[in-house]
C-alpha cells in the first residue's frame, strides 16, 4: 500500500487523525505515508492560546479565538478520550470544569505519548488545493512561513481539520460605524480585564455571549447586556446581567433595541458566531454550511460526497468534542485503509438526507444532545474506537444544561463521574466565581487559599 494522506491542521481533529493511524501501527499493521501541516508554531488548535489578534508573526490571520480565564464550558467527563483518561494524565482526580491550560496539557499528554510530532510540519499554511483528475490525487500548495518558501505535495486522501470557529461572522448595524466606544468580535476577545467598570453590550445569544458575558461580570464589568436575535439565553441571571431583544441601530454610544428601549455603552462585543471558511479550497470542494449538527454534503459527517477522497473532521456544531473527533478520525482511517466500502453516491445522499431531517426535527437542547449521541454511536459501529457508555455521557450533558439553567455562576462547581474509568471528579479547591487565577500551577495546587480572604479582592 503506497497511499499518501495529507492532513491540514494539528488541532484536536488533526491530532485525532494522527492518533488513529498510530493506534493501527501499534497493532503491527502498515499505515499510509502521512504528512500533517499546521500554520501555527505548535499543535492544539484553539487550545494553543495566543495573545495575538489580527495577524500573526508571519502576517497570517490569527486562528485562535480563546481567551484568558476560559474554563471548560461543559463537563470534562463529556469530552474525555476513551483511550487516555484524565486520571491517567494527571495521576489524581481533578474537577469537572478545568481551565484552558489544563485541557491543553491533557491534549498534549496523549499526543506526546506517540511520535506524532515527526509527521507535523509547523509554520506551514495550506494555500491551494487542486484535484488532478488524471492522477486521482490532490495537489496541495503550501507556504513554509518561516523560510518564506512555496512548495507542493500530492496526496491520495486529504483530511481537512482546520476548525470552524476562527473566521468571524460580523453583521452590520446602522450607526455602528459611529459608535464611540470600543468594538470587537469574540474572536479577538483575550480576557475581561479591559472591561472592568464598563457597561458592555454583547450581540448574540449562544456560547460566546453567555461565557464572555459571565466572565466580564466575574472580573468586574459594571453591567453586561446581552442582545438576542432569535432566542434569549434565558437563565437566572444575577443582577448586573440582562437580556434584551436585538439592536436596531446605534447613535453615538447609545444602542437602541427592538423593544423600544435604549442604553449607552462603553463597548460592544459581537458574539455573532463564525463562518466555515476554507480559503485554500476551490468552490467544488468547499464545505458550504452554517454552524449545525449535520452539515450537508458530508457522508457520516466526514466524507465529502462529491469527492470521497476528501475528508472533513470536526465541522459540526459541538456538544461532544474530543471523543467525537476521535470517532470521526477512526472512521476516516478505516475507510482510507479500505476496511469498508462506501455505498453508492445515491445511498450516501439518502443517508445524509436522513440525518439532516433528524436534525431538523430536533427541537430542544436535549434533543440536540440525543442527536449527536446517536451520530457518534453510528460512527462507532464502523470502527474499533474503545467503546464507552454514550447514554451516560448524554445524561451528563442534560444534567449540565439543567445546572446552567439553575445557576450560571455556579454550574462549574459541580462534579461528574468519568464513564471511561469511573473516577469521580474532585471539587476544585476554590469556587469558580472566586477563582481569578486560571493557571495550571494554581489549578493543581493542593494548598487551598482561604475563600473569605479571596472574596475581599473580588469585584462582585
Ligand atoms: P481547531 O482547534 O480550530 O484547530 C484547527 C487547526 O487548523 C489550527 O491549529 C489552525 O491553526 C490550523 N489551520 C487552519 N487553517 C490552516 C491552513 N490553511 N493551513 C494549515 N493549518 C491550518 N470545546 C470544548 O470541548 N470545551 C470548551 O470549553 C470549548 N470552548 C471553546 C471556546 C472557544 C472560544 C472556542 C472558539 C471553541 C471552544 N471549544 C470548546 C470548541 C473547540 O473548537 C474544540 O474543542 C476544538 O478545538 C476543535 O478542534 P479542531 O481541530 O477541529 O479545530
Ligand atoms: P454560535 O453558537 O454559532 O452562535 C452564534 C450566535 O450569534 C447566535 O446566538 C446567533 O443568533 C447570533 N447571530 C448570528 N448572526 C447574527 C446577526 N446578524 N444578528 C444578531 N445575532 C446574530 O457561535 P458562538 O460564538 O456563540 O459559539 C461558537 C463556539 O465558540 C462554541 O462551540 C463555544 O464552545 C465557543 P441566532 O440564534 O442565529 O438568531
Amino acid at each position: 500500500m503506497n497511499l499518501k494522506v495529507g492532513i491540514i491542521g494539528a488541532g484536536p481533529s488533526g491530532l485525532a487523525m494522527l492518533r488513529a493511524f498510530e493506534s493501527e501501527e501499534k497493532k503491527g499493521n502498515k499505515i499510509p505515508e502521512i504528512k500533517c501541516f499546521e500554520k501555527q508554531d505548535n499543535w492544539g488548535g484553539m487550545w494553543n492560546y495566543t495573545w495575538r489578534t489580527g495577524v500573526g508573526k508571519y502576517g497570517e490571520p490569527i486562528h485562535g479565538s480563546m481567551y484568558k480565564y476560559l474554563w471548560s464550558n461543559g463537563p470534562k467527563e463529556c469530552l474525555e478520550f476513551a483511550d487516555y483518561t484524565f486520571l491517567e494524565h494527571f495521576g489524581q482526580p481533578i474537577s469537572s470544569y478545568p481551565p484552558r491550560e489544563v485541557l491543553f496539557d491533557y491534549i498534549q499528554g496523549r499526543i506526546k505519548q506517540s511520535n506524532a510530532r515527526k509527521y507535523i510540519q509547523f509554520n506551514t499554511v495550506a494555500r491551494w488545493v487542486d484535484y488532478i483528475e488524471e492522477k486521482k490525487q490532490f495537489r496541495v500548495i503550501f507556504d513554509d512561513l518561516k523560510n518564506n518558501r512555496t512548495f507542493e505535495e500530492y496526496f491520495d486522501y486529504l483530511v481537512v481539520g482546520t476548525g470552524h470557529f476562527s473566521t468571524p461572522n460580523l453583521p452590520f448595524f446602522k450607526g455602528i460605524d459611529d459608535f464611540t466606544g470600543s468594538i470587537m468580535h469574540a474572536h479577538d476577545f483575550r480576557g475581561a480585564d479591559q472591561y472592568i467598570d464598563q457597561d458592555i453590550l454583547l450581540i448574540g445569544s449562544s456560547y460566546s455571549a453567555e461565557d464572555i458575558g459571565v466572565q466580564c461580570y466575574k472580573h468586574g464589568a459594571k453591567s453586561v447586556t446581552i442582545s438576542y436575535r432569535t432566542n434569549a439565553i434565558d437563565c437566572k441571571w444575577p443582577d448586573g446581567i440582562t437580556e434584551v431583544p436585538l439592536v436596531t441601530h446605534f447613535e453615538g454610544n447609545k444602542a437602541f433595541f427592538k423593544d423600544g428601549t435604549s442604553q449607552s455603552f462603553d463597548a460592544v462585543i459581537f458574539c455573532t458566531g463564525y463562518q466555515h471558511k476554507f480559503p485554500f479550497l476551490p468552490d467544488n470542494m468547499r464545505l458550504k454550511t452554517k454552524n449545525c449538527l449535520y452539515p450537508d454534503s458530508i457522508y457520516k459527517g466526514v466524507v465529502f460526497n462529491e469527492n470521497p477522497q476528501l475528508i472533513y473532521l470536526g465541522m459540526q456544531d459541538q456538544y461532544y468534542t474530543f471523543n467525537m473527533f476521535d470517532t470521526q478520525a477512526w472512521f476516516a482511517r478505516d475507510y482510507m485503509l479500505g476496511r469498508f466500502e462506501l455505498p453508492s453516491k445515491e445511498e450516501r445522499d439518502k443517508d445524509i438526507d436522513h440525518w439532516m431531517k433528524a436534525e431538523e426535527a430536533a427541537d430542544t437542547s436535549c434533543d440536540h444532545v440525543d442527536f449527536q449521541t446517536a451520530y457518534i454511536r453510528d460512527l462507532m459501529t464502523y470502527t474499533d474506537y474503545p467503546e464507552f457508555n454514550l447514554d451516560k455521557v448524554a445524561a451528563m450533558f442534560k444534567s449540565w444544561l439543567k445546572d446552567k439553567e439553575e445557576s450560571i455562576l455556579t454550574y462549574r462547581d459541580k462534579v461528574y463521574t468519568s464513564v471511561m474509568d469511573q473516577t469521580k471528579a474532585e471539587k476544585h479547591h476554590t469556587t469558580w466565581m472566586n477563582e481569578l487565577d486560571d493557571s495550571l500551577e494554581r489549578y493543581l495546587d493542593e494548598d487551598t487559599i482561604d475563600e473569605k480572604e479571596l472574596s475581599k479582592t473580588n469585584y462582585y
